[in-house]
Parts: C-alpha cells; sequence; structure tokens
C-alpha cells in the first residue's frame, strides 16, 4: 500500500483530470487490457517511489512486482488479485520490471515484462499461469534474442501470435540498431542523425509455444503519406515506445507513444509486419512524461486503456484510466483530449 498521497479524487475534484483512476490504492501505469472468458483483464506495472534520482535512462522507474486487475464491465467494480509476480522470483532480473503484457493459448495464460539483466541490460521475460491473475512463474532465462522494453502480443484472426516491442533512450532499443549491444548509444542515434530514418519498433512471430520467437525480429516501419520512412528528427510522429496493435474491419493498427512529445499516435497497414502508414494522433499529451496505452474491444464497443500522473502529480507514480475510443466512419480514430 502506498501512502496517503493516493487519495481517490471525486470526478471533477481534479481540474486536469474529470477520468477517474482505476486504481488508487497503488500506482499503476502501462495498462494492457485483453478480454478473457468474457472479463476485462489489465496488467499494468505497479509503480512505486524507490527514491531513486530522475535521470534520462527512466532510473527512477524501479518496479519491483505486478498485480492484475479484472473488471467485468467498464465502469464496474475493479478487482485487485495482488502479487501477480514478482522480482526476486525472476531468475535472470536484476532491476525495473516495467511494461507487460499478457496472451492466452492452449489453456495457458503468458505474462511478456521487460526487465533489465544482471548486466543492466533490458530483455523481455515470460512467465506462465493456468489463471489470468496468476501467480505466474517465470520462466529461467529470458526469450532468446530479446531485447529492450515493453512487450505487445498481437493474437491474429488465424490464431497467429505476434510481438511487438522497443522503445529508444532508457529502453536501449538504440543500442541494437547494428545488431550488436552498443552502450554508448543512451539516448538514440544522436544529435546530426535527425534526417536519417527513425529507429522502428521490432515484430517477431512467436512459436507456437509461446515462449521463444519463431524468426528473427524485424522493423514495424512507419512512412509518411508520401511512402517514405519517417525521419528520427520527426519527433511528433516517429515511434518511441509503448506498441500495441489492434485489427479493425481487417485492417491492422499500430499505435505507439512518441515519448519526449508525449503523444499516443497511430498508423494503418495491411499486414501485422507493416508497412504501417501514418494516420494521425489518438490521445494529446497527458499530465506526466510518459504516456502508454493499450486498446481493446468489450461488448461492442472499443475502449483505450491509458495512465497519467493526476493522482501523484509525479511523473513515476502514474494511475490507469480507461475511456472509449471513438472511430470516425472511415475507421480513423478520433483525436482524444484528455
Ligand atoms: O513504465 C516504465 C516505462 O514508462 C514503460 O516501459 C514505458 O512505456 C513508459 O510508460
Amino acid at each position: 500500500m502506498l501512502s496517503s498521497a493516493c487519495v481517490y479524487p471525486a470526478i471533477g475534484q481534479n481540474a486536469s483530470s474529470t477520468i477517474r483512476p482505476l486504481v488508487s490504492d497503488l500506482f499503476t501505469a502501462d495498462p494492457s487490457a485483453h478480454v478473457f472468458n468474457g472479463k476485462i483483464y489489465i496488467y499494468p506495472s505497479h509503480d512505486i517511489e524507490a527514491n531513486v534520482a530522475q535521470d534520462d535512462e527512466g532510473g527512477h522507474f524501479n518496479m519491483r512486482d505486478y498485480h492484475v486487475y479484472s473488471m467485468d464491465r467498464i465502469n464496474g467494480k475493479v478487482t485487485d488479485h495482488g502479487v501477480a509476480l514478482d522480482l526476486k522470483d525472476i531468475p535472470w532480473a536484476g532491476r525495473q520490471l516495467w511494461a507487460p503484457d499478457a496472451a492466452f493459448r492452449n489453456g495457458t495464460y503468458y505474462l511478456y515484462f521487460p526487465a533489465k539483466d544482471k548486466a543492466d541490460v533490458f530483455r523481455i521475460g515470460v512467465a506462465t499461469s493456468k489463471s489470468p491473475t496468476g501467480p505466474f512463474k517465470a520462466q529461467p532465462e529470458p526469450i532468446p534474442g530479446s531485447y529492450s522494453i515493453d512487450p505487445a502480443v498481437f493474437t491474429d484472426t488465424d490464431g497467429t501470435s505476434y510481438m511487438y516491442l522497443g522503445g529508444i533512450w532508457g529502453g536501449q532499443l538504440q543500442r541494437w540498431h547494428t545488431g550488436k549491444y552498443d552502450k554508448s548509444l543512451s539516448t538514440d542515434l544522436g544529435k546530426g542523425h535527425e534526417n536519417e530514418p527513425a529507429l522502428n519498433a521490432q515484430v517477431v512471430r512467436m512459436s507456437k509455444d509461446m515462449l521463444s520467437f519463431d524468426e528473427p525480429l524485424r522493423d514495424a516501419q512507419i512512412l509518411d503519406e508520401n511512402g517514405k520512412p519517417l525521419l528520427a528528427g520527426d519527433t511528433d510522429r516517429r515511434f518511441f515506445e509503448g506498441a500495441w496493435m489492434h485489427k479493425y474491419n481487417g485492417k491492422y493498427y499500430f499505435s505507439y507513444s512518441t515519448g519526449d512529445t508525449h503523444l499516443l499516435c497511430y498508423a494503418e497497414g495491411n499486414s501485422p509486419y507493416g508497412p504501417f502508414t501514418y494516420k494521425g494522433v489518438i490521445m494529446k499529451p497527458v499530465e506526466g512524461w510518459t504516456t502508454h496505452h493499450s486498446i481493446v474491444e468489450f461488448q461492442g464497443k472499443w475502449y483505450i486503456f491509458y495512465h497519467d500522473a493526476a493522482l501523484s502529480g509525479k511523473t513515476h507514480l502514474r494511475n490507469i484510466k480507461v475511456r472509449e475510443l471513438v472511430r470516425e466512419k472511415d475507421g480513423s480514430i478520433r483525436t482524444i483530449e484528455p
């Protein structure tokens, strides 16, 4: 439990936020929502005050466990199912349990999560359970060939699952751009590279056992309206972190955060691998530096789960929220002013 700073505000009490946080006794962020067995399950990060100084690598996001939440209906009661996975029970992990996701196949639930290994390199881990709420048992090693942060697993209508991953700056994606880990790249590709193609999220097909990758990682490329890759200097549109995939009317909607420009954007494609053409902004900046979301269909409507820092006013102590995602008749997504 957290301090008394974590008070549940009445709707409208906080001018910057009229949507109520879903959870107010813990700080939660990066909500990945899924519908399993007719219920919504939310897999968020669990933010804590670890008293680590803020830096460009996100050292102050020093999370140590995950809780899983469920809801029978939107705006209904939110149930906290307790600790689903703890850092101390992940044999390979050193620190920083960042944004997780979950998937289901053949009677097993899979929790995917980024953590720094003992050498302080972000990897993606996986843990399994027979219940969507855990407890989850971690595999002894991270997924072979995995790196960076923010795994999001999408299962297509043909049953094939794909993982999207990556985040620049503290998420270390830039350190892998030559194929080998290069610790000297601390933020992105750096000054003088603004007119080069932006770094891309990675996409990979999952093996049938959901514990490994079935192929090498590939770029999930985002193109502009002229079919050219977005440039590194195009910070209002280029990928930063927090990838998500959903399918609507046969189209693949790749959505993500632009990080230092604090937008949630989306791009559309005809294949889960992309390329994706940039389409627009889903959500304008929320309170707090980070912005991270998931999109899910439930009982015939689409919802966006996201976070802000309205409860604490501190960027590393966030709270998850949900609101309806509105589409125009042509399938485009209406921009939300939070
Ligand atoms: O929660 C830690 C990091 O902050 C996530 O991995 C990013 O997406 C950002 O929300």
